[in-house]
C-alpha cells in the first residue's frame, strides 16, 4: 500500500475556544499546531483562519500571515479552505487563492449542514473550481453526499479540473452522509480508478473511519474542525495529539506515514 497521508484539520469555522480551549486560532497558533502536526506526522494542513475577534474570515492577508508563519517552520503542504464559513459568497471564498497555496478545498454540491445550508450552487463551484485551476492550485474534492462525487466529474468533462483527482470524504456532518462503513465503501467505490481519496469522520465517527482508510489505503483527515474529543468526554490536547494516535495505529497496522514530499508525489503534484 502507499504511505499515508494524514491531513491536520487545524480549526475550521465552527468551533469555539469555549469548545476546547486548545483550540488555535491565531496565525501564530496555527502555525505552532501546523508545526506539531508535521512533527507528528501530518504531511497536510488544512487552512481555515479566524480574525481579530476569532471569527471565521477570508482575510486575505490573514491567510497570508498564516501561510508564511507556517512555512516559515517546516515544509507541510498548506491547503486553503475555499469552503470558508457557511454564508460567504463566492469572491470572499476565491480571494486567498490569489496567494497560491499548493492546495484549497472544492466542495462540488450543496449541503444542509446543521441547521445552516453550506451553498454550493453550479456556478458557485465552476467559479471556485476556475479560480483554483488558474492558480495552480491542487483541488482536493471535498464530499458531503455521494452526488457530489457525480459534481466532480462533470466538473472534469468540462476542462474545469484535471484528474488525478483527490477526494475527501465528509462523513457524519448532520445534513450530510452518515459515517457509516457501508457509506465508506460506497464512496470509495463510486470514484474513478486512479484517484486518491481521504476521509474526515466527524465527531465521533473520526476514529474509527479513519481505521478503515488505513486499512483500505486511503487516507485520513483529523483536527478540531472535525472533532474536539480524544475519546468519549475527553477533550483532545491539541490537534498533534490526533495525529500521533494516526501515526501509531498506521504504524501498528502496517502502514508507513508519508512526509509532505511523498504526499505530493503521492496526489501528483508538482513540486
Ligand atoms: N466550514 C464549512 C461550512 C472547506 O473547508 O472547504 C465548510 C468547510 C469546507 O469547512
Ligand atoms: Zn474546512
Amino acid at each position: 500500500m502507499d504511505k499515508l497521508i494524514i491531513t491536520a484539520a487545524l480549526v475550521g469555522a465552527e468551533t469555539t475556544k469555549q469548545d476546547n480551549p486548545n483550540l488555535p486560532t491565531s496565525p501564530q497558533e496555527l502555525a505552532d499546531a501546523a508545526y506539531a502536526c508535521w512533527q507528528a506526522g501530518a504531511s497536510i494542513v488544512h487552512l481555515h483562519v479566524r480574525d481579530a475577534n476569532e471569527q471565521p474570515t477570508q482575510d486575505v492577508a490573514v491567510f497570508a500571515e498564516a501561510m508564511r508563519l507556517i512555512k516559515e517552520r517546516c515544509d507541510i503542504i498548506v491547503q486553503f479552505s475555499t469552503g470558508g464559513a457557511v454564508g460567504l459568497p463566492v469572491e470572499e471564498r476565491t480571494k486567498p487563492l490569489g496567494l497560491r497555496p499548493e492546495m484549497a478545498t472544492l466542495t462540488t454540491g450543496t449541503v444542509n449542514f446543521g441547521p445552516d445550508v453550506f451553498f454550493n450552487s453550479e456556478p458557485y463551484v465552476e467559479a471556485i473550481a476556475k479560480a483554483i485551476q488558474e492558480n495552480g492550485v491542487k483541488p482536493e474534492i471535498e464530499v458531503f453526499e455521494s452526488g457530489m462525487i457525480d459534481n466532480a466529474l462533470r466538473l472534469v468533462r468540462k476542462g474545469l479540473v484535471t484528474p488525478p483527482l483527490h477526494f475527501d470524504f465528509v462523513m457524519g456532518v448532520p445534513g450530510g452522509i452518515s459515517g457509516t462503513v457501508k457509506n465508506l465503501l460506497h464512496l470509495v467505490e463510486s470514484i474513478p480508478a486512479g484517484s486518491t481519496w481521504s476521509v474526515a469522520g466527524i465527531g465521533r465517527t473520526e476514529l474509527p473511519l479513519a481505521t478503515m482508510a488505513i486499512i483500505m489505503g486511503g487516507h485520513v483527515r483529523v483536527g478540531f474542525e472535525d472533532n474536539i474529543y480524544y475519546s468519549r468526554g475527553v477533550k483532545a490536547a491539541s490537534n498533534a495529539q490526533l495525529v500521533e494516535r494516526i501515526a501509531r495505529l498506521a504504524k501498528e497496522l502496517g502502514r508507513e506515514v508519508a512526509t509532505p514530499s511523498e504526499a505530493r508525489q503521492l496526489l501528483g503534484m508538482t513540486p
